[in-house]
């Protein structure tokens, strides 16, 4: 049985140390980078000093909130540092050389992921919290810091991202809570907002446009799915990073219950996310095509071609779907 330490003794743990080597998920977003940069900026009021480990660098515009810039390529742990992971489920996701090392000793495993594997020697995984930036705050509290104006901004960052501007089904109480206080610790929430949703490129903008008009829908009109092609993506000279937040959009639509967008990678793999409303469990269908994430956003990667990978999903997301009784409507 997969058990928490808790908030106390991951405290205790980090008090044992001076370095720090802070680490979080591959294609990072919002929730990973703030909660890791928000953990190690408070820290600093300690006398500790972090490494911010990142193989995947920090996407824009992400990288233009102040304070991003220290994540470095490439590096691993020495016996020295103590590794905090954040808002990774497992080691395979981890995007850093870290994940190849054989260590547990003096790893931290802080998360929210529902399918979280315990693979750290202290671990505190919360599905509830509606980011890994609220167990970040709760630590803090534990421990007695003060949150600065830096600190405020990621953790900010990390709570608005997660929870989709506090509009997904994982904003909770916390999430408000939270922010009131940042507010008093000198945060600008405008200041947050506009670098994380007012900073599309043309490119960006443009590819969207294309991928709204090529929206597909199931017949019962509760699966609407987005594709984008490697030929579109150079179409439009856009990068991955522009991708981000597409697959929400078919859930706008009325009477949609899962919106699905698939990504072709390239020959022979697919990356399909999915966001869901209320009892439409994505993490659980995407466990079975051996991905996760949460009860309402989760994804997978397929191999197989596009053509493939859409067949498989779809002719087994409706039945999924349906056996999970969905009555979302009626409530
Ligand atoms: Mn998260």
């Amino acid at each position: 049985m997969n058990q928490n330490n808790t908030y106390a003794e991951i405290a205790a743990e980090i008090r044992r140390f001076k370095k720090l080597f802070l680490t979080t998920h591959r294609n990072p977003e919002g929730d990973a980078i703030g909660s890791s940069l928000a953990l190690g900026n408070a820290l600093k009021s300690l006398g500790h000093t972090f490494r911010f480990s990142l193989d995947d660098g920090v996407p824009h515009p992400i990288d233009l909130m102040s304070g991003t810039a220290c994540a470095e390529q490439n590096i691993e742990p020495t016996p020295d540092e103590l590794v905090i992971v954040l808002d990774c489920p497992n080691k395979d996701r981890i995007s850093s050389s870290f994940k190849k090392m054989d260590r547990r000793e003096h790893v931290i495993n802080l998360d929210h992921h529902l399918e979280n594997s315990y693979f750290g020697q202290y671990n505190y995984v919360d599905s509830v919290a509606c980011a890994t930036g609220e167990i970040v705050y709760f630590l803090l509290k534990e421990m007695g810091l003060t949150i600065d104006v830096q600190t405020a901004s990621f953790l900010y960052m990390a709570i608005l991202t997660d929870t989709g501007a506090f509009c997904f089904a994982n904003t909770n109480k916390n999430a408000f809570m939270i922010s009131t206080e940042l507010i008093g610790c000198g945060l600008d929430p405008h200041y947050v907002a506009q670098i994380v949703y007012e900073n599309y490129s043309l490119s960006k903008m443009r590819l969207l446009g294309h991928a709204l008009s090529s929206l597909e829908i199931s017949d019962d009109g509760q699966i609407g799915w987005i594709t984008i092609t490697r030929e579109i993506l150079a179409r439009f000279n856009s990068s991955k990073s522009d991708l981000e937040g597409f697959v929400n959009y078919p859930r706008y639509i009325e009477g949609v219950l899962v919106s699905v967008f698939f990504h072709e990678i390239d020959d022979k793999r697919v990356k399909v996310s999915f966001r869901s409303k209320g009892e439409a469990n994505v993490a659980e269908f995407a466990k079975q095509w051996g991905g996760g994430g949460h009860k309402n956003a989760a994804a997978c990667l397929i191999d197989a071609s596009l053509s493939e990978a859409k067949a498989l999903i779809l002719e087994s997301l409706l039945p999924a779907m349906q056996k999970m009784s969905l009555h979302y409507n009626d409530k």
